[in-house]
Order: structure tokens, then sequence, then C-alpha cells
């Protein structure tokens, strides 16, 4: 039997280890024999593969660096799905692998460490884990969207570097450990949220479990709606007013005590949290809550075309057919928070890279087919008030010869609501807060909807949490901190399904602290569509343990 590493990596697993040495260990290589292994990958380039020594909470590990796929783009540019890989020591794997969700439209590597999200402490590196991640198939950076001209880098934003990169790590990893990795998982926020939700409609063969962090399930859709925002946004603006003017911090703090006079209590307990978010759409009517200004906008009323715009943006695009373009969206307290400030009126507006994830810059280059590629040198902004919710939000699900799928069908999963393989061999967690100001959570509510209508028994692979008050991926009045890598572990690995997972404060989060909300508070996330109402009798309101999930 040849035991040359070279030779024996080209081999199966089961050959590799019988050359252990003689014994039953598995044939192991180096860190920097990576960068030479003959591995079954092609088009697979391994630029380095260096041991980092420990430094702070991270353990010493390598650290991989390498591209597939290099080739040149239909605008003659090179392109490549770059992608890093870090492994503990052998002695320090859990025998997981972890990929790191992608965030805004990538272009960039991210350290693998494995971001946890909003857990409150650690990193998936630290937990033993392998962790891969990838730069989406540009390298531009965050602020280039030029990559969106040339259709493979599309797929590859949209779906394909996921998938190919999976593959790559779990053969490095084959490699480097003379073994495959027990249990895969797949966390990300945002776009890495959409990652997670593709990958567990595309690669669910390839992966346990998945947590899908306020995702951009429909994220095409919700750059409609971004245009959309902009438009009503500016028709409640002043002569040279920009959004963040026409509603100054003052306008959304005053919703926020609104909703909060109408819904706090319906849960039970008056906290500055709305639990009871079905009763609260019912029970809270911006146009009768919110005093109407006489004169001029104030701090303690809205002006009538402040709360038109409103009432439009929170209703959710729609054309003058009255066909809805995207969802509608939660009028929550955590509208208040400062990232909900920032996505929803400085983010689109901004200088780049802040309007290319779902501003002009994402929609005129990668969500229309063929791109629109407007003058940016706005930050888009003629753009985005010039766009037809009737000619130009179709685009999403345009095709050409050239651009054969459109942004619809790289962006989004196939089957949204027929998870067949999750079903036979995997577990989804999506978390939402319902004060995203990016993607709808009323988007995410939809879609589960739409899956337990599809397939009665879907909680017993998917489940759908939702987070008072939190913002996009964190931030707002809310308790945002929470570990649902654990969550995921223990329905995996021992069949113990989330039926609560508990969330704290960060007590350093100037939405917090502006709520006044005492650091040791806690809560129940309940899994959908129950929600936290608090125990009759209860004592201590600050304590997670004084709700129940019904
Ligand atoms: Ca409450």
């Amino acid at each position: 039997m040849p035991c040359h590493p070279k030779l024996a990596l080209a081999l199966a697993a089961g050959v590799l280890a019988a050359c252990g040495g003689g014994g039953d260990a598995p044939r192991t290589l180096a860190c920097s024999d990576l960068v030479t292994a003959k591995l079954d990958i092609p088009n697979l380039q391994v630029a380095s593969a260096v041991e980092v020594p420990a430094s702070g909470a991270l353990p010493a590990h390598c650290r991989v660096n390498g591209a597939l796929n290099e080739r040149t783009g239909i605008d003659r540019k090179p392109y490549a799905i770059g992608f890093e890989l870090r492994t503990p020591a052998p002695e320090a794997w859990n025998g997981k692998f972890f990929f790191q969700g992608g965030g805004g439209t990538n272009g960039f590597i991210v350290p693998a460490t494995g971001n946890l999200l909003n857990a409150p402490t650690g990193t998936a590196l630290e937990r033993g884990y392998a962790v891969a991640s990838t730069d989406g198939g540009h390298d531009g950076g965050q602020s280039d969207v030029s990559f969106a001209i040339d259709p493979q880098a599309r797929s590859d934003y949209g779906y394909n570097a996921v998938g190919q990169v999976t593959l790559a790590a779990k053969t490095l990893l084959q490699a480097r450990f003379g073994r495959a990795p027990e249990r895969s998982y797949l966390l990300g926020c945002s776009n890495g949220g959409r990652d997670a939700m593709v990958a567990a409609s595309r690669f669910a063969d390839q992966f346990d479990g998945f947590v899908a962090a306020n995702p951009g399930f429909n994220l095409p859709k919700a750059a409609v709606a971004q245009q959309w925002d902009t438009q009503q946004f500016m028709s409640a603006a002043g002569p040279g007013q920009l959004p963040k003017d026409a509603f100054p911090a003052s306008a959304m703090t005053l919703v926020s005590q609104k909703v909060l006079e109408r819904c706090d209590a319906l849960d039970g307990l008056a906290d500055g949290i709305v639990n009871d978010r079905a009763r609260c759409r019912s029970r809270f009517d911006l146009d009768r809550d919110v005093p109407t200004c006489a004169g001029a906008p104030a701090a303690d009323c809205l002006s009538a075309p402040q709360k038109t715009a409103l009432r439009n943006i929170f209703a959710g695009p729609r054309n003058n057919a009255g066909d809805r373009l995207y969802a509608s969206w939660p009028l929550d307290p955590g509208v208040s928070g400062q990232n909900w400030r920032f996505w929803k009126l400085d983010a689109g507006f901004a200088p780049l890279p802040f309007n290319t994830l779902i501003g002009a810059g994402a929609m005129g280059f990668i969500f229309t087919s063929p791109p629109d590629a407007p003058d940016l040198s706005d930050a888009g902004f003629a753009y985005q008030l010039g766009f037809s919710m009737d000619s130009d939000a179709p685009k999403i699900f345009a095709t050409t010869t050239t651009y054969r799928e459109s942004a619809m069908e790289f962006m989004t999963p196939p089957n949204p609501t027929r998870l067949t393989t999750l079903k036979a061999r995997g577990k989804l967690i999506v978390v939402h807060g319902t004060a995203d100001p990016v993607f709808s959570a009323d988007d995410s509510i939809a879609w589960y909807d739409a899956l337990t209508a599809a397939d009665p028994a879907a909680a017993a692979y998917a489940r759908l949490f939702l987070v008072p008050g939190m913002n996009h991926c964190g931030g707002g009045p809310a308790t945002d901190r929470f570990d649902m890598l654990t969550a995921l572990e223990n329905w995996v690995e021992k069949g113990r399904a989330p039926d609560v997972v508990v969330a704290t404060v960060n007590a350093a989060d100037p939405d917090v602290m502006a709520a006044g909300w005492p650091a040791r508070r806690s809560r129940p996330l309940c899994a959908y569509p129950k929600q936290a109402l608090l125990r009759a009798g209860a004592a201590d309101t600050e304590s997670a343990a004084s709700f129940e999930c019904r």
C-alpha cells in the first residue's frame, strides 16, 4: 500500500486511514504541507498555509488562504473565489466544520475565526471548530459592485462560492486531519443569513445545521423596498433636506413611545418590549396615535407628510396596480434604535460603501438584468428617486442571453418552502429582530408561515425566533445577546429542539442605556409562533425565568 502523503491524498479516506504509520491513527498533514498537497479539487490554488501562534483568546491554528476557479470575466477582469480556512491544532479540533457566512456584497476575506453573531463571548475557532470564509467570488471590497457586470461573478456571490468553498474546505480538512468533519454548520447574519437560507435549500447535503440571522431572504425585493423608502422619505423632506433631516431622531423616538403606550403592556408587563407583535398590529394606529403637527414638524408631533411617508414605508412597496413588491415591516419600538436610523435614514445616501448592499449600487448593478449600471457619483441618489415601481422593479426577475439567471434566482433559495434534504438530515434556525430596518421580519414570518402551511411538521427541522426591538443583526432597545450555535448544536447533536433561547442585554449599547434597562435583564426568545408572556405572580420581572412561551 503506497503511503507517500502526496499519493495517499489522492486516494480515498479509507485508504488514508491505512497509511497512518502502522496503527489506527489517521494520516495527517502538517499545516505547511497543505500548500503542495495534491488534492482532488479542480482549479484550486492554495497560496499559503501558515501556523498562527495563539493570541488573546484565539488558540494556535493553521491559516490556509487560497482561491478556486481563477478566470477572466466578460469584463476582462480577473476573478476567483477566494477563501480562508483556519484549523485548530489536531489535538484541539472538535471534529466539526463551521462556515462563516458573508456580509454585504462581500468582496474581501473576513478572517475565518467564526463570528458567533450575537453570542456574548467567543468565536467558533475558540470552541474548537475549523472555520472557513469566502470573498464571494470577487475581491474589490464592499464598495465595488462592478463585479456584477460579470454573470458568473453574480452566481458566485449569490450561491456558488459557498458551495465550492464548502467542498474545498472539507477536502482540506480531510488532508489536514485524516478524517472528515463529523458535523458541519453554517452561520451568518444579513447577507450571511441569506447564505444560510440559500445553503439550506441548495447545499443541505453538505451541512447538519444552519443559523440564518436577520437574513436577506428576498434580498432583491428588499432592495426594491429601499428605493421605495428613499422616495417616501424624500416626499416629506424640505428644500435641501436628506431623509435623516426630514426624520430627526425625535420623530422616530416619538413613534416608538406611541407604540409602547398602546402595545407594551399587552404581553403582561410594561417593560419597553413589545412581545405581542400580532395584537400590536391591530392596536397601534399611526394616524390616530401619533399627534399631527398643526404647523411645522416638532418633537411631540409628526407632520402630515411625515405620517404619510411612514405609513407607506411600513406597509411596504407597491406598484401602481397595487401589487406588493416586498413585505410590510413591524411597527416596533426599536425604530428608535441608532442602528435602525443608520440603515434606514443614512446608509443608502452615504458615500460608498454603505449604499452598496441595498441602495443604488446593489440594485443598479447586481439585481437588475441587464445591469442598469447607474452613475453613483451622487451616492446613487438620482437613481433611487427615479426608480419606477412599475417598470424598474420587475428587473429583479429579468433574464437576458448574457444574464441567464435573474437576481431572484441567484440570490434566493430555489424552493424555500420545500426543504426536503434539510428535513431528512439537518436543522435550520432563523432569528430576526422585529425592528430590523434592512430586511423585514415580516418577510421571515411570511416565509415560515408558508413553510409550515406546506409542511405542518416543519418545526421538526426549521424554527423561527423573533427578537423584539432588535435592529439589523443587533442593537436597538433589545435583549440582543444570545448563543444560537449552542442551541443548534443541542438540536443536531443531542436531539434537544430549541423551544426557548435565553437572551440578555448588551449593557453598553446606547439604546439599552437610553431605555434605562438593568444590565442583568434577560428574556426568553420563543420559537415562533409562541411569544414570551409574564408568568402569573412572577416576582423578578428582569429574569427570563419569570416568563413563559405561550
Ligand atoms: Ca412588554
